[in-house]
């Protein structure tokens, strides 16, 4: 088969003088931060689904990309299935992704029966294994796409119908051991229907309970087949469903805490997402960091006039060194990474545009590291948060911490004092200026 981007370069790094569009100004994978590559701290990964399956409609709007790569073949064919394969991998290896995601229905069509869709993955992981092997990209995560099929309507685990529940079992059961026999490093779940429309119909603590089943079958699954890599939920709190069960990192906590299952996961955090829940995705990250369970990111942003899930590539240097910081104090990713659930506009037709946007994003996230390690490296915000909680390292705030006395002792304490005279400044004006140096 002939090259898909025949005119596209290895994309390389130039250093930030270059005015070369197909190379990157700061994205240097094998660059030190904090002792560590950036392609190590980073771990980029492409997504199949919108590079590969988009077709820049919406919901007012058909397709307009037209790629060369599917004409000849139909729509849902495994023919167009297998023809995108090779197309992908060249792809990341021009790009030097060393990571990439998948979900089993959009890597290979639907089937008519379980059976047929089953036998069409088949078909696609073999190809996918060769390319695995031959081009040296590794697979990140992979998912099961149960919201896209009308059986999926109510829901999946939390279906009103057991029938749905059990089809998603068993796609799930699937899309796992394909997981493990592609030497994924992690499995995602993302809730795509479990949410409700209406209350109306909606029994949701027998929805809930449904899911927490869900999710330990899956886990007893996983130990069966011997898949170590972890689990991860990806929280979303809307769309396509009017609420999403999974809303956001501290829903998922509680659900994970409330059903037992917060050893067996981490989360998978989206920028769109956090925006959508009403928060940053530095919030998200402090959230799930906080609990452990800091698992891997889906990086994007969304439109802040626009009220649905953009899934724009992250062009932004506050967001990439916010999120970095956080990551980085976290202990950085392990078996997460940095994924590129983002897709091009609709009047970005060209198969060029997938690289400018996937340029751009690691360039950003390359920068993003860089600041946030500036910002650790100076010490001068880290030490202002440490000394505004001083006055936990002594006195009555040490015996807080450590349990020493209760409420008949701080009655005493405060009933003593008298009044608390210091008044200190949070000084947030001066932390914003000193986080703008660094940018
Ligand atoms: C949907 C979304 C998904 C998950 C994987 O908004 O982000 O693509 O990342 O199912
Ligand atoms: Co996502």
């Amino acid at each position: 088969m002939p090259a898909a981007f025949p005119k596209i370069p290895q994309i390389q790094f130039e250093g930030p003088k270059s005015r070369n569009p197909f190379a990157f100004k700061h994205y240097n994978p094998t660059e030190l931060v904090e002792g560590k590559s950036m392609k190590d701290h980073l771990r980029f990964s492409v997504v199949y689904w919108h590079t590969m399956c988009g077709t820049g409609s919406d919901m007012f709007g058909w397709g307009t990309w037209n790629r060369p790569w599917d004409r000849g073949t139909r729509e849902n064919s495994i023919e167009r299935a297998k023809r995108r394969v090779p197309v992908f991998f060249e792809f990341c290896e021009k790009l030097g992704a060393p990571f990439y995601a998948w979900h089993d229905r959009d890597v290979a069509p639907h089937g008519t029966t379980p059976r047929e869709s089953n036998r069409y993955l088949d078909a696609i992981a073999k190809l996918l294994k060769e390319h695995q092997k031959a081009s040296g990209v590794r697979l990140l995560w992979g998912t099961a796409q149960n919201f896209v099929h009308p059986r999926y309507m109510h829901g999946a685990a939390t279906s009103c119908n057991a029938d749905a529940f059990a089809f998603a079992a068993a796609q799930v059961k699937r899309a796992l051991e394909l997981t493990h026999e592609l030497k994924g490093e992690g499995y995602v779940f993302w809730g795509g229907r479990e949410g409700y429309s209406s209350l109306l119909n909606t029994d949701l603590k027998r929805e809930m309970d449904h899911l927490g089943a869900f999710m330990h079958m899956a886990v007893d699954y996983k130990k069966k087949i011997g898949f170590t890599g972890p689990f991860y939920i990806e929280p979303k709190p809307k769309e396509p469903t009017k609420h999403q069960y999974d809303s956001d990192a501290a829903a998922c906590l509680n659900f994970l805490r409330e059903y037992r299952l917060l050893p067996h996961f981490k989360l998978n955090l989206e920028t769109n997402h956090a925006t959508l829940a009403g928060h940053s995705m530095q919030h998200e990250l402090e959230v799930a960091g906080a609990a452990g369970a800091l698992g891997s990111i889906d990086a994007n942003s969304g439109d802040m006039f626009l009220g649905w899930d953009t899934d724009q590539f992250p062009t932004d240097l506050y967001l990439t060194a916010q999120c970095m910081l956080t990551i980085l104090k976290y202990g950085g990713l392990t078996t997460g990474g940095t994924n590129f659930d983002a897709k091009l506009r609709r009047e970005s037709v060209d198969p060029e545009d997938l690289f400018h946007a996937h340029i751009g994003g690691m360039d950003t996230f390359a920068r993003g590291l860089k600041i946030a390690a500036a910002i650790r490296k100076d010490g001068r915000l880290n030490e202002f948060v440490k000394g505004r909680y001083r006055s936990w390292d002594s006195g009555i705030g040490k015996l807080i911490e450590k349990r020493k006395v209760g409420f008949k002792e701080l009655e005493a304490y405060a009933l003593k004092k008298g009044e608390i005279t210091s008044s200190e400044s949070g000084r947030q004006e001066y932390l914003e200026n000193l986080f703008n140096e660094f940018i």
